[in-house]
């Protein structure tokens, strides 16, 4: 027996480099066994990676080694998702090349992510600032661009007047550039877009069949998508009162059961109607100008007061030409969105309300909710929006909200004004096409030119790769590829004149939705993908990653599919068919007196009486103890995955991540908890050890019976066998590892008794060593191998095949049998399944229900009816 402890640092890397060696985990695309995708979010190569990283990572690598010893052919890739800012912000702090940094950083957290032990394919990397993978990005825009699905179109951006350049919403920060700290412009300028917007209802509709998504996450993208049923209508304006005679205003509602209770009317900054308004007024085209600087985020216009400018224009209700409503332009109202104008109704929206509120415009209720007397029913701060019948509404009274809605859709699309009717029912989409046109150096770059003569001229696709010139400069603001002294400078492929080539690059969203599909093959240097391959290796079987990607990313990926699709280049709509959403790793926080934080590796926790008190390690300076939060750079809360892994291994790393909690919660990193893990893979250790010796003495072949030792042994293996197996397959892994743990303990039990086992239970033990490391192999893959060599067994573990279960051991232990007295039945009782008569007997004859039915009476007899029926016979 050994009373050496295992030692993780030795063993690690010489399993991690057996692997390597016999590239074990790279699959083949003509493997004829049933495949199994299963893919983590690729990382960004920020330079190292962080602990969320190794959870996100751990979990994919637990279902890729489970489903290998399932018999699949697991295709398990990682890659890089290598362009942005990052990049572009290293190269003017640092002088350093976008290109260097980026892929020194690759090979840093490569290493790390070695070091964790993850049974990848390392053969299909790729980065997605390789120009081998941009130039089919660069194909296939080209593809979307002769299919209709990406085109040019005239956007919004942020323009940041003091460093001449373009801002993405994150760098716009309280209305000013972020580097300039000048106010931001919004600016109208051409921009790529891909045409997502032709896929709303598809991507809808397919919601529905994604069952293996989270329901949180397909609710996200419902609302991302924002499907509206509604009416246009076309209000009357008074020319009287308009700039320039115009006499009518478009709206989208979705309410028009409320039309009698609009107070006001109110059209976007960018409406034409506020513009031609603002050309004659120079106070609204102040207030507009200084609508326009909030900047195009959505999150800023939601959260902004609301404000409006009177126009002096009138329009005129639909249903009484006497009733004049005011017309303003408001900062919360958006020209992307239904026609750029609505119908205030305070009552009913909140937002209409505090704006009423500011106004003084007041408010008619016209819904009263169930129960309410309508004379009574007041609003004063906050709209009603729930169900009830109509009141103050003329012809509607007495109806409910959608008979309102219909009656008023039935009127006004039978009114007409000129020739086409005044109500039109129309079906609206919050999502807007995709914009992919970013001003910056590092990213893929669009593949046209811009002629003077021809226009937009699309490069050949023999031309491809447009390739990122390497000698760009940063030291001025604004896109290197717009800078650069030669780079855009071309001749017209079509005319031959002087042209210029298109600086903007894609969103790195573009590079993120087909890595997946590329990682089929990756070798395809003529094409994308290779069809046939893509649709047998495609969907993503398990896809995971932070929820922070519910939309975007999912949704993005979803339309690419789709464009992929109409393209020629994947035979399928959905790339996910399942997707699991992990939670985060979070840690206490620490504070000094002075509020400066500490990281968790200079403090000391320690429970006095009860309470949990924390001092600097050196100086021994109390720290108080803050909230649990993400791990972040700036709260110090963070945990450095190479300390953990130096320290304790990465099995240990593992173990802890998937125990703690649900692997969809966050769980807490706690160092007593991972040191908790590090005392169970020593103790694993020993268990292992003592049963191999054990495992000596078994019989070779299965014994041809088990006593009740053994027996209790196998059921405990194969019940554990059980549960992990349908655990792993639901990504209840805390729940695993709680089944592992208690098994351990039954198999602890047995070696604790000590002397010679009887050959039976040496038999039991053997396989139950065999399993019990078989089940915390995906988890604790190199500890495995060891064990595994230990045990006396041939090969990799990672190789074996999963343990069959014996599905007979799974059988419930007891029965319940029916007792009756007399032939009447007057209970029943439960006793071990292995039972003999004698024990039976005694247990029903101490049943008080049968005393009572004997009456004192002496028991003539008891017969037993195996596994059904007690009669006992007074
Ligand atoms: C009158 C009304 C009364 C409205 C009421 C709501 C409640 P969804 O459901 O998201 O489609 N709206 C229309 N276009 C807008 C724009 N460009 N910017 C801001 N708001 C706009 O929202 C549709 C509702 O949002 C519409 O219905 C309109 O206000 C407003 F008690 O019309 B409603
Ligand atoms: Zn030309």
């Amino acid at each position: 027996m050994t009373s050496e402890r295992y030692n993780a640092r030795d063993s690690e890397p010489r399993w991690q480099r057996q692997w390597d060696e016999k590239a074990i985990f790279a699959s083949k695309n003509d493997d004829p066994r049933p495949k199994y995708y299963v893919l983590e979010m690729f990382p960004y190569p920020s330079g190292r990676i962080h602990i969320g990283h190794v959870r996100n990572y751990t979990l994919g690598d637990v279902l890729a080694r489970f489903m290998r010893a399932k018999g699949f052919n697991v295709l398990h890739p990682m890659g890089w998702d290598a362009f942005g800012l990052p990049a572009e912000n290293a190269a003017i702090e640092r002088k350093v090349a976008p290109k260097a940094w980026t892929y020194d950083n690759i090979a840093a957290m490569k290493k790390q992510l070695r070091s964790i032990g993850l049974s990848l394919d390392w053969n299909r990397e790729f980065a997605t600032c390789d120009p081998s993978y941009y130039k089919h990005q660069q194909k296939m825009f080209l593809d979307f661009l002769r299919a209709g699905l990406a085109e040019r179109e005239k956007r919004k951006i942020n323009w940041d007047p003091v460093d001449m350049t373009v801002l993405a919403n994150e760098q716009v920060i309280d209305g000013r550039g972020w580097r300039s700290g000048a106010v931001v412009e919004q600016r109208e300028m051409n921009q790529w877009v891909f045409k997502i917007t032709k896929y709303s209802q598809e991507l809808l509709d397919a919601l529905d069949s994604l069952d293996r998504w989270p329901d949180k996450v397909r609710l996200m993208q419902r609302n991302w998508i924002g499907r509206s049923e509604g009416l246009l209508i076309r209000f009357a304006l008074d020319p009287a009162t308009t700039p320039a005679g115009e006499s009518e205003l478009k709206i989208f509602t979705t309410r028009p059961d409320t039309l009698f209770g609009a107070k006001f009317m109110a059209i976007s900054a960018d409406h034409p109607l506020a513009q031609a308004a603002a050309a004659k007024n120079p106070k609204l085209a102040e207030f507009i100008a200084d609508v326009k600087k909030i900047g195009t985020a959505q999150e800023i216009i939601d959260t902004a007061e609301k404000q409006g400018f009177d126009t002096g224009i009138k329009a005129v209700h639909p249903f009484d030409p006497n009733w004049k409503l005011p017309v303003y332009v408001a900062n919360f109202v958006l020209m992307e969105y239904g026609t750029g104008a609505i119908f205030g109704c305070p009552a009913h929206d909140q937002r209409d309300l505090d704006f009423v509120n500011k106004y003084n415009l007041g408010n008619t209720p016209v819904v009263c909710p169930e129960g309410q007397d309508p004379k009574a029913f007041v609003i004063t701060d906050t709209a009603y929006d729930g169900d009830g019948r109509m009141i103050n509404s003329r012809f509607l009274d007495g109806l409910t909200i959608e008979q309102a809605k219909e009656e008023i859709a039935k009127r006004l699309e039978k009114e007409m004004r000129g020739n086409a009717p005044v109500g039109e029912r129309q079906v609206n989409f919050r999502l807007r096409d995709w914009g992919i046109s970013r001003q910056r150096y590092w990213g893929c770059p669009i593949p046209v030119i811009h002629c003077p003569k021809c226009d937009v001229v699309p490069v050949p696709d023999s031309d491809l790769p447009v390739t990122l010139p390497e000698d760009a400069t940063f030291d001025k603001p604004g896109n290197a590829l717009d800078h650069h002294p030669t780079w855009k400078h071309v001749t017209c492929p079509k005319c031959g004149a002087k042209a210029q080539r298109e600086t903007d690059t894609m969103d790195t969203f573009v590079d993120s939705s087909w890595y997946f599909a590329r990682f089929t093959d990756p070798w395809n240097e003529k094409a994308p993908t290779t069809p046939d391959v893509a649709n047998r290796m495609m969907p993503v079987d398990q896809y995971i990653g932070g929820v922070e990607h519910a939309i975007l990313h999912l949704l993005y990926s979803r339309f690419f599919t789709r464009a992929m699709k109409a393209t020629g280049h994947i035979g399928m709509d959905e790339p996910f068919a399942g997707m699991f959403t992990q939670g985060m790793v979070v840690h206490e926080t620490y504070q000094r007196a002075d509020g400066t934080y500490v990281t968790p590796a200079e403090v000391k926790v320690e429970a006095i009486g009860g309470e949990r008190r924390a001092t600097m390690i050196y100086g021994g300076e109390e720290v108080s103890i803050g909230p649990i939060e993400k791990m972040s750079k700036s709260k110090k809360n963070t945990v450095d995955p190479d300390d953990i892994i130096a320290t304790y291994g990465a099995d240990v790393a593992r173990w802890f991540m998937l125990s703690d909690s649900p692997p969809d919660r966050d769980v807490i990193w706690s160092d007593e908890r991972v040191q908790g893990a590090s005392r169970f893979v020593q103790r694993l250790w020993r268990l292992v050890n003592e049963s191999a010796e054990i495992a000596k003495s078994a019989p070779p072949a299965r014994p041809a019976s088990f006593g009740a030792d053994a027996l209790a042994l196998r059921k405990a293996a194969h019940g554990a066998l059980d549960k992990v197996s349908s655990g792993i397959e639901r990504l209840h892994f805390n729940v695993c590892l709680a089944h592992i743990r208690e098994f351990t303990n039954a198999l602890a039990e047995v070696l604790g008794r000590g002397g010679k086992p009887a050959p039976d239970v040496a038999w039991a033990v053997r396989e139950a060593s065999v399993i019990l490391v078989q089940l915390f192999a995906p988890m604790m893959p190199h500890l495995a191998e060891e064990c595994w060599q230990v045990l006396g067994q041939s090969g990799l573990i990672s190789e074996a095949n999963w343990p069959q279960i014996e599905r007979d051991l799974l059988v419930e232990d007891t029965v319940t049998l029916v007792v009756q007295v007399n032939g009447k039945k007057r209970g029943d009782v439960t006793v071990p399944r292995v039972a003999q008569n004698p024990e039976i007997e005694a247990a029903v004859l101490a049943l008080d229900a049968v005393k009572v039915a004997l009456g004192g009476k002496a028991v003539r007899k008891v017969i037993v009816v195996p596994m059904r029926i007690v009669n006992v016979v007074g």
